[in-house]
């Protein structure tokens, strides 16, 4: 049930993919995932070449089926996990914050498929021209560097104007947002706040439960006055970075505010003045479950918005 072309692309049993977070998504939760039959993704983030290495082995370890790595395209160290990337190929890379055009000869190369994530309509049309795919249309629902629109009004807008397989992300929860994602046009969904609290998922216990208690209006954004616009929980960080923007304090001293504050949350749980990236469906994350329980949840909740549909549509003789 539920399989897509983003199945067969993939190898995959579900057409779900976990987002690729930096400090997040490592090797044991991307193997659960794929486990479980959807795709699991490690982000590499800033990290160095040897850590992505170690994270790609341990991976395999786990799982005989494929797995993707995610590639921050601002990373200090993008060389070198691009280097690696064609020495230890993977399934499927990811990427996010750029442009990975001129990359995509190397690693087709190898064997590996190539999905750019894009957050407006200009920038999914400039990718799919780089021969990747398929693409990850984000809105701005998403937790994380963020566009400015919105899934609903992106998906579409999307899907109208390329010719390779479109992923929906941003804002999807449940059975409700992936069979919404794939009446917009989507081929899947990538979810990323609601794997966060996958049992598998190796972040510090109190992030799990800051999303947990998370409700509706409790994700803000900060550094757009920068040019880089993120979503994360409102917390005593988030509140000292918006006041120094709204007094024009200078770039490089909201640029220190914020580094290092990824690994402090995520690591060790400093809830507070760590940046606790996380999406607008945090306020829907009620419980930890296993990256099983997450996706079967997701695919049985479409069968029975299906079932609704059909009670709900009155047709016609
Ligand atoms: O990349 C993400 N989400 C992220 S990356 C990240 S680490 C970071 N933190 C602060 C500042 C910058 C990075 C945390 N969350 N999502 C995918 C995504 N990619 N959203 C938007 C984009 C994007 C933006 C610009 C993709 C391409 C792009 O291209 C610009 C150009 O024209 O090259």
């Amino acid at each position: 049930m539920f399989r897509t072309a983003l199945c067969d692309l993939l190898n995959i049993d579900y057409p779900i993919i976990q987002g690729g977070m930096a400090w997040v998504s490592t090797a044991e939760l991307a193997a659960a995932v794929s486990e479980a039959g959807g795709l699991g993704i490690i982000g590499s983030g800033s990290a160095p070449a040897d850590w992505l290495r170690k994270q790609i082995r341990q991976a395999r370890q786990l799982t005989k089926k494929p797995f993707g790595v995610n590639v921050m395209l601002l990373s200090p160290f993008l060389e070198e996990i691009m280097a690696l990337l064609k020495e230890e190929p993977v399934a499927v890379i990811t990427t996010g914050a750029g442009n990975p055009g001129k990359y995509v000869p190397a690693l087709r190369e190898v064997g590996t498929k190539i999905i750019p994530v894009v957050s407006s309509v200009a920038l999914a049309k400039r990718l799919a021209r780089t021969g990747v795919d398929a693409l990850i249309a984000e809105g701005m629902e998403s937790g994380g560097h963020i566009g400015d629109i919105t899934t609903m009004a992106m998906v579409p807008q999307v899907v109208d104007v390329v010719n390779i397989p479109v992923i929906a992300a941003g804002g999807i929860f449940d059975g409700r947002g992936f069979l919404a994602a794939l009446a917009l046009g989507a081929v899947g969904v990538q979810m990323g706040t609601r794997f966060m609290c996958a049992e598998e998922c190796t972040i510090h216990p109190r992030v799990k439960e800051a999303i947990i208690n998370a409700k509706d209006r409790d994700t803000t954004i900060t550094g757009a006055s920068l040019g880089h616009p993120v979503r994360s929980l409102r917390n005593k960080l988030t509140k000292k970075y918006r006041l120094m923007e709204k007094n024009g304090v200078p770039a490089e001293e909201l640029e220190k505010l914020g580094l290092g504050s990824l690994r402090a949350t995520m690591v060790d749980g400093d809830v507070e003045n760590g940046t606790v990236m996380a999406g607008q469906v945090s306020a829907m994350v009620g419980k930890v479950q296993t990256a099983r329980e997450i996706i079967m949840d997701t695919v049985e909740g479409a069968d029975e918005v299906i079932n609704y549909l059909n009670k709900l549509v009155v047709k016609k003789a």
